[in-house]
């Protein structure tokens, strides 16, 4: 289970007194789970949950989906959940949210309030399925909600910056053109998510745990494209690198058997026994390619983040500033794996001391010792505050640093065509994403990379840095994460 520190006590403690209780792991766990016909029940819990109505007014959620095996074919497939608020149940304090596409459920707090949520329970009416016997598995990706409104692009000093322009609602209906947009974009139609309609994005950056769970899912020709050595190698091969390389720790557990049986794995950083306190569970997971990305988000019916989206999660209803980073403010003080005030490495508790306004992972002098990206969250202690934590705006973490955030650029017609379709819960038989207007896998033509990593430069860490050179590779300061 994700095992993070949670960066937004202190924003919210301002809120409310309940969120001063600790600075525990988030602990989001999903237990206990049972199905009666049509219906799967489950525990949810998770810590540091908030619903906010004083700035910046909104709250978290778990994006839950459900997959099922066919316990004769062994194949996993997505779930389709009912579209009906009233067919699924939550136990107080939380309330069940449908969607339109019936692919899972956001699960959140039903009133003003913060704190952890202790252990509820809740039941989710499934649709479509046909007789089994089968297997099922309850998945939860941590969400922040991003509220509908204006907000400010384009720093007017960071490379590639757009033009300092306000986001209306008239600017989503009507479009932009490239004059009005600048930075060498595209005109970008109505169609194109801009961040001015309220939307949920990852609080986190995917990590090795929820890509081995992920992977777990997968046929054999599926794991073979979305890893770097193929799953019949021998147990212990790590799954994205030639070896224990840039503190990925995904190891094949158990091989698989050639295009047939998938390989098992698992988190092993350090190296030895798999799943243990110490193996960077919760490290965001570097090496994946757009294609690894996008496949994880069809996978979860998410979809890919815009580079304006990235921006209004960033900035917020906040006025720019020249140079700000993710938190704000253009403090900056770079932090890597190989500092000396990281504590807990690979743990769950991984974090850096002492706290300091602007940590954030980006290039640190010359390179030494282990590096790679550190846990998701890293930062945040129960005393941090937004620019100690690293947090944007609205509570989402790492937008600055750790890994590069890929996301469907402006600059080019490929990119502008996309129009946000979601994530179905299927891939191509080989693992690929495939849905209408994403771009493509195969050439990555239509997405840039935005937010900086642990080896660049800190000005490409700035919210209104773009960096839009095409580029399908699977590298080490790769990652990403979904919004929906
Ligand atoms: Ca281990
Ligand atoms: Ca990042
Ligand atoms: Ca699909």
């Amino acid at each position: 289970m994700m095992k993070t520190k949670n960066y937004f006590l202190k924003i919210a403690s301002a809120l409310f007194l309940l969120f001063a209780i600790n600075s525990k792991a988030n602990n989001l766990e999903i237990t206990g789970t049972s199905v009666s016909g049509n219906n799967i029940t489950f525990t949810i819990s998770w810590d540091n949950s908030w619903n906010a109505n004083v700035a910046p007014a909104n709250w978290d959620a778990v994006w839950v989906f459900v997959k099922y095996q066919d316990c004769n074919t062994r194949l996993w497939a997505h779930t389709n959940l009912s579209t009906v608020a009233g067919d699924h149940s939550a136990a107080s304090p939380l309330q069940v949210d449908p969607v339109a596409d019936g692919k899972g459920v956001f699960i959140r707090r039903s009133a003003l309030g913060g704190g952890n949520i202790a252990a509820t329970s809740i039941t989710l009416k499934m649709t479509g399925l046909g007789a089994g016997p089968y297997n099922f598995k309850v998945f939860g990706i941590e969400m922040v909600n991003i509220p509908q409104g204006n907000f400010e692009i384009g720093d007017g000093v960071s490379a590639s910056s757009y033009n300092s322009i306000l986001i209306t609602s008239t600017s989503q209906s009507t479009g932009l053109t490239s004059s009005i947009i600048g930075g060498g974009s595209a005109a970008v139609p109505s169609t194109f998510p801009m961040g001015y309609n309220a939307f949920y994005s990852m609080k986190y950056e995917i990590s090795q745990q929820q890509y081995v769970e992920f992977l777990n899912s997968l046929t054999y020709d599926q794991q073979k494209s979305r890893t770097f050595n193929d799953p019949i190698s021998e147990a212990g091969t790590y799954a994205m690198f030639t070896g224990f390389n840039y503190r990925n720790g995904i190891r094949i557990l158990t091989p698989g058997n050639n295009a047939a049986i998938p390989a098992v794995y698992a988190c092993d950083a350090t190296a030895g026994e798999e799943n243990n306190s110490d193996d960077g569970q919760a490290i965001a997971n570097s090496g994946m390619s757009y294609a690894d990305l996008s496949a994880y988000l069809d996978w979860a019916a998410l979809r890919p983040m815009t580079e304006m989206e990235f921006e209004k999660i960033c900035r917020g209803t906040q006025p720019r500033v020249a140079g700000e980073y993710a938190w704000g403010t253009t403090d900056i003080a770079p932090i890597n794996s190989f500092s000396p005030g990281l504590i807990n490495s690979f743990q769950a508790n991984e974090t850096y001391t002492p706290a300091i306004n602007g940590a954030c992972a980006v290039a640190v002098g010359s390179i030494s010792g282990v590096y790679g990206p550190l846990k998701v969250g890293v930062f945040a202690t129960g005393t941090s505050g937004r620019a100690s934590s690293g947090a944007a705006y609205y509570g989402v973490m790492e937008m600055s640093g750790n890994l590069v955030e890929r996301c469907v650029t402006t600059a080019n017609a490929t990119g502008t065509a996309f129009n946000g379709t979601l994530g179905d819960g299927t891939l191509t038989a080989n693992g690929d994403s495939n849905q209408a207007t994403w771009p493509s896998p195969t050439t990555a033509v239509g997405i840039c990379s935005k937010g900086g990593d642990y080896v660049n430069s800190a000005t490409q860490a700035r919210i209104s840095n773009r960096n839009t050179a095409v580029d399908a590779a699977r590298y080490p300061i790769y990652g990403g994460r979904g919004v929906r």
